[in-house]
């Protein structure tokens, strides 16, 4: 999965994308350093604590292993990542974050960095927004306080990224459309679905993807009766339910700290805005790292560790911190892009493991993979997620819960632990 950060000049991209992908620093050597400098991993807490903590009940109840100590540094954790990390069963799972830079109007005409910036949404499989909250003042500079002035404020700042995406994807529809359209007339809509697909693989288009937009499409414009004769209008609705599948968008109204008073709870309407405050999570995971203090990305407070060693102004602004950070009930960075992978793009997290009674790999090592998929994916492609061989050799499955044997159509859900049987 790869979220990419887009927004204007100076709203907080950087700030964001350097907060979230901190963690990869000190909590595992992520084996990533030749990528792009703009592309980094972000950790985020799995939903469901790990299965090590349901492992960590059966092996105590069987008498195998003592039951954890107050002084534990894992906080009762017996599993053994190989990514990520996991204290207390708060598992940590990698994701892609993109800083797209250079967000210009025209960028489909070529303006600014015109296609590269669009090459680099295009392996995004959702995009976050960030705006500056803060900025969103009526033109006195007083921060807006209603809602429906809000609402048409944000409206101004996100509709030009639409637009570029909508017209970006407009572009490659009408390349050909009269020509390729025509298959509905030999195939039915099976034509058109099966055209899109193709013409979308290399945005990331699955099949569902595509059937979700024409049904929403559908529901505007009725039949997909002779798509060859469309006038532009309809094209361009069509690039726009594509679009919306393709590149989900959700809002970071960052810098929220600067814009106290916004009625955002009465303008998240559909869940997609969440304000954020970019630089405290940096400040936070900044001093979190140095072992000033204690915090968890998401949490609303965090722990002072040592306050001897710290000086009069270091303890004055922890203070501080603590005090916004209660206010706006955390920084609310991992909190969206946890609501991106989980909610928007409705993935899972699934372990896959050799042993399905230890829950161990070949190895021995206790849960080391944690696998973000999508939501139901049958137990075959998860096995080719793991290993191509796995997948072309795929037998059968084992439910690590149940012991039952299941076959390659059997969907995984949350949480599940997986053996799988290959040939080899
Ligand atoms: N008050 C406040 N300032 C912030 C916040 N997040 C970022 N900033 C500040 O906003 C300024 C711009 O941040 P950047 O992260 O460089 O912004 P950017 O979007 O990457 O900018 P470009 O790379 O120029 O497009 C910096 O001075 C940050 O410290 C926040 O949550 N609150
Ligand atoms: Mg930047």
């Amino acid at each position: 999965m790869r979220i990419g950060l887009v927004g204007k000049p100076n709203v907080g991209k950087s700030t964001f994308f350097s907060a979230a992908t901190l963690a990869k620093v000190d909590i595992a050597n992520y084996p990533f350093c030749t990528i792009d400098a703009n592309v980094g991993v972000a950790f985020i807490a799995a939903p469901k604590p790990c299965p090590c903590k349901e492992l960590r009940k059966r092996l105590e109840s069987d008498g195998r292993l003592e039951p954890v100590t107050l002084d534990d540094p894992r906080g009762g954790s017996i599993c053994e990542p190989r990514t990520g990390s996991c204290i207390g069963y708060v598992r940590l799972v990698p994701t892609f974050l993109v800083d797209v830079a250079g967000l210009v109007p025209g960028a489909a005409e070529g303006r600014g960095r015109g296609n590269a910036f669009l090459s680099d949404l295009a392996n995004c499989d959702a995009l976050i927004q960030v705006v500056d909250a803060a900025g969103l003042t009526d033109i006195e500079g007083n921060p807006i306080a209603a809602v429906e002035d809000v609402e048409s404020a944000l409206k101004e700042e996100t509709s030009f990224l639409t637009e570029e995406l909508d017209s970006w994807i407009y572009g490659i529809l009408d390349d050909g459309w009269s020509r390729g359209s025509r298959r509905v007339q030999a195939e039915g809509d099976k034509g058109l679905s099966t055209f899109l697909h193709e013409r979308f693989t290399g945005l990331g288009a699955s099949l569902s993807h595509i059937l979700q937009a024409l049904d929403e499409f559908r529901n505007k414009w009725g039949d997909l009766d002779t798509p060859w004769i469309w006038q532009e209008d309809k094209v361009r609705s069509l690039a726009f339910y594509i679009r919306r599948q393709l590149f989900p968008i959700h809002i970071a109204a960052n810098k929220a700290d600067s814009a106290k008073g916004t009625p955002w709870e009465a303008i998240d309407a559909n869940g997609i805005i969440q304000p954020t405050m970019a630089d405290m999570e940096l400040a936070l995971r900044r001093a979190d790292s140095a072992k000033m203090i204690s915090y968890s990305p998401g949490d609303d407070s965090f722990k002072t560790i040592d306050e001897s060693r710290l000086n009069p102004a270091q303890l004055n602004a922890l203070s501080g911190m603590k005090q916004k950070l209660s206010d706006a009930n955390g920084t609310g960075v991992a909190e969206l892009l946890c609501k991106v992978l989980f909610t928007a793009l409705d993935h899972v997290v699934v372990y896959p493991v050799a042993d399905e009674n230890g829950w161990k790999d070949g190895e021995g090592r206790i849960l080391p993979d944690a696998f973000v998929v999508p939501n139901n994916i049958e137990t075959k492609q998860l096995a080719y997620k793991v290993h191509t061989d796995l997948g072309d050799g795929f037998i059968k499955a084992v439910d690590g819960r149940s012991r039952r044997v299941v076959g390659a159509d059997y969907e995984c859900v949350d949480n599940s632990v997986i053996k799988i049987h290959a040939k080899n």
